[in-house]
Order: structure tokens, then C-alpha cells, then sequence
């Protein structure tokens, strides 16, 4: 099949899962076609089979305050589908991607069918989506699309909830790791990553409010307090400076890292003993997943769909968003239990397979299959 695929190509769950399923749509035979306004992050090198279309960002016209990607995308999308003779479009993250693709379907309409399926990720329902100048045009694309798939049972029932979604049967195709690069490794990792004898906490985020990024330095601080330990923050955004002062605050500044924004990030998460989420909401938890395919247990929130991801007690740990105590306490007893740590470890693992690429990508390649039909 010829798979036309729209994401955000930033530092994000979606545009990472859009990216890895595309490389393994690839590896299954598929042409692939990834249109958006710069090289996914997460797609650093030639594969056969994989394509990248850029949506020009940079034409000025006096007139444009603000220049509009959405037409300019539509306009891209419907050029490839046609030049190509692509078979589906799937779009991730319905702002405004399912808007763009309802436009160039209709522009391609009076030549040719173009399926539109519609993956939401999160933020797209529950923060964006429902703020009122997005609302109604969030509910009309989502129902237009052909098909909508969302990473979660939470998920799905957010939008229902929030959208009505009329005329829309959204399955759930939860999210995938690809295990031969996230696998978990015995080793510390990269020289210099933290002092000999130091435990290894890790956070991944795009640092925005809904990740509580300060809590991840005070879940660290209390385990810090009971042994030696670094805290490695991967990422960037709004809240860093936040996470930086609390490290101060909390003076544990001189154990903590930050790295930034990084695209590989399975080395260092197999040199971690715990990955921490402590997010107010999270519909999947798409890093936390990495992580537990890695060996890493999950310290995190119970919260959205993150309880569909680690179970509490066998494969991670689950404290309501925001009891820090909690889940500072049950990290310090995990790590210092080395027969506990090493079952939830397993559990981790077991779990994480679960949710492996060779079981949920044919979920998509049946949908596509279904949409083209
Ligand atoms: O977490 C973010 O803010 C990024 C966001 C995105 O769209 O890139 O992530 C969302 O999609 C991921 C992939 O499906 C999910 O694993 C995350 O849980 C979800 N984030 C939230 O719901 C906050």
C-alpha cells in the first residue's frame, strides 16, 4: 500500500509513534510518505521505502501576518496523494491535521477516493481540542475522517465524552515499541552519566504543565535523601526553568541533569533503574512504555491512560497525580528491594511485550485494508 503520513515533526509522543510506524510500515513492504514542515525527529536516515515531502513554511506575502501552514499542508497533501497515487492518509493528532486532510480528500474528491484515518494522541482531546476556538472544528474533522483510531480506552472515552462524536466509531490501536531498539541490556550505559554507585532516575517530557516536571524533582529528592542517586532529565520546554529551581530549592541541584532535547533515547533509558511519570493527565504514556520495554520500572501517576500501560504493584508503580510522598516512599522501598525490584523488572518487561510493534502495527494495516475497501 502507499501510506501517506502527517504528523508533528517536534519532540512528542505523536510525531515519535507516527514515526516508528511508518518505519515499521516500511519494513512490512508498504511505501510510506511522511508530509509535514521538517524531517521527523525521530527519522535520521535513509530507509527504503520511506519518503519525506517538506510543507514549504517560508513563502512571504506582505498581506500574512501569520502564514498559513494549514492551507499550505492541505495543499501538499493533496499534491503527494495525487503524484504518488497514495491509498490512505493517516493523520496524527487531530489539530489541524485532520482538518488539512478533510480539505485535500475533498479537493481530490472529483478524480479519486483518499481514505483519511485520524490517530488522536492525547493533548489533541483533552487540553486543545476543547478549547472553544478549536472545539467545533476539532469535533467536525474528527467525524469527517474515514476512520479514527485513539492510543487508549481512556481516550476514546475522553472524546466521546467531550466530542459526542456523532457518526464516528473510533477503535482503540494502542501504542507500540519496537523491541529490537528498545530491549532491555545489563551495563550502566554511557561513561559519565552518573557517579559509580549511583542510582539512575530518569524523566522523559516535553516539559509542558500537564507533566508536573517539579514533582519529578521532588519524587527524585525524597529518593535522594535515602541513597546515592542522579536524576536524568531528557527534554525541554516551559517548565524547565521550574524543575531547575525546585533542584535548588530542594538542594539537589548538584545530582540532577539536564540533557535537553535528545532523539535516541533508548541507551540512556537502558542505564536507568526508574523512569519517572508523574503526569497530571497522560493518555498513554508513550516514554513510560519505552522505558518498561528497557527494564525500567515506572514510577508515575494514576492518571488517564498510564493505568492501560503499568499495572500498579506488578509492573510499576501508580500514585494519584501529585501525592509525591507516596510515590517517593514506594520508589525508595522498590530500589532498595532487590528481589522485588528485579520482579517488577520482569513484569516491566513481560508487560512492554504486550504491547510490541509486531502486534499492533497489522491493527493499522487492517484498518487501512478496511478503509480502502
Ligand atoms: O505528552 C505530550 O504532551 C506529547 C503528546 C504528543 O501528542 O506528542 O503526547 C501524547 O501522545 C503520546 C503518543 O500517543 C502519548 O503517549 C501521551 O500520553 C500523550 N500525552 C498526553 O496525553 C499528555
Amino acid at each position: 500500500m502507499k501510506i501517506g503520513i502527517t504528523c508533528y515533526p517536534t519532540y512528542g509522543g505523536s510525531g515519535a509513534l507516527a514515526t516508528e510506524l511508518g518505519l515499521e510500515l516500511a519494513r512490512r513492504g508498504h511505501e510510506v510518505h511522511f508530509i509535514t514542515y521538517a524531517m521527523p525527529f525521530r527519522l535520521r536516515e535513509y530507509i527504503e521505502g520511506v519518503y519525506f515531502h517538506e510543507v514549504d513554511t517560508t513563502g512571504h506575502y506582505p498581506l500574512f501576518e501569520h502564514y498559513p501552514y494549514s492551507l499550505a499542508l492541505a495543499s501538499k497533501q493533496h499534491d503527494v496523494a495525487l503524484r504518488e497515487g497514495l491509498d490512505v492518509l493517516h493523520v496524527h493528532y487531530a489539530i489541524p491535521h485532520a482538518t488539512t486532510a478533510f480539505l485535500a480528500r475533498e479537493m481530490l474528491a472529483p478524480r479519486r477516493r483518499l481514505p483519511v484515518i485520524t490517530t488522536l494522541h492525547g493533548t489533541d482531546i483533552t487540553l486543545v481540542g476543547q478549547e472553544a476556538s478549536f472545539y467545533a472544528i476539532t469535533k467536525f474533522s474528527i467525524e469527517r475522517s474515514d476512520r479514527v483510531t485513539a492510543v487508549s480506552q481512556y481516550l476514546k472515552d475522553e472524546t466521546v465524552r467531550t466530542f459526542g462524536c456523532s457518526n464516528c466509531h473510533i477503535s482503540v490501536i494502542p501504542n507500540f515499541v519496537n523491541p529490537v531498539e528498545y530491549r532491555p541490556e545489563a551495563g550502566r550505559g554511557p561513561d559519565g552519566l552518573a557517579p559509580e554507585g549511583h542510582k539512575v532516575v530518569t524523566h522523559i517530557s516535553n516539559f509542558r504543565e500537564v507533566k508536573r516536571v517539579r514533582d519529578v524533582v521532588r519524587v527524585f529528592a525524597r529518593i535522594r535523601r535515602a541513597m546515592p542517586a542522579t536524576l536524568v532529565m531528557i527534554g525541554d520546554g516551559p517548565e524547565r526553568a521550574d524543575a531547575e529551581r525546585e533542584a535548588q530549592e530542594l538542594k539537589v541541584e548538584t545530582d540532577v541533569r539536564f540533557l535537553g532535547r535528545l532523539g535516541n533515547v533508548a541507551t540512556l533509558l537502558r542505564a536507568s533503574d526508574l523512569f519517572v511519570l508523574p503526569s497530571q493527565s497522560e493518555s498513554f504514556g508513550l516514554a513510560a512504555l519505552e522505558a518498561m520495554a528497557c527494564g525500567v520500572p515506572v514510577v508515575g501517576s494514576r492518571a488517564g491512560g498510564l493505568p492501560e500501560v503499568v499495572d500498579d504493584g506488578v509492573s510499576g508503580i501508580l500514585e494519584p497525580a501529585g501525592s509525591v510522598e507516596a510515590m517517593g516512599r514506594r520508589a525508595v522501598d522498590l530500589l532498595r528491594d532487590e528481589v522485588l525490584y528485579q520482579a517488577m523488572r520482569d513484569a516491566a518487561i513481560r508487560r512492554a511485550e504486550t504491547f510490541s510493534a509486531a502486534r499492533v502495527v497489522p491493527m493499522y494495516e487492517a484498518l487501512y485494508a478496511e478503509a480502502v475497501r
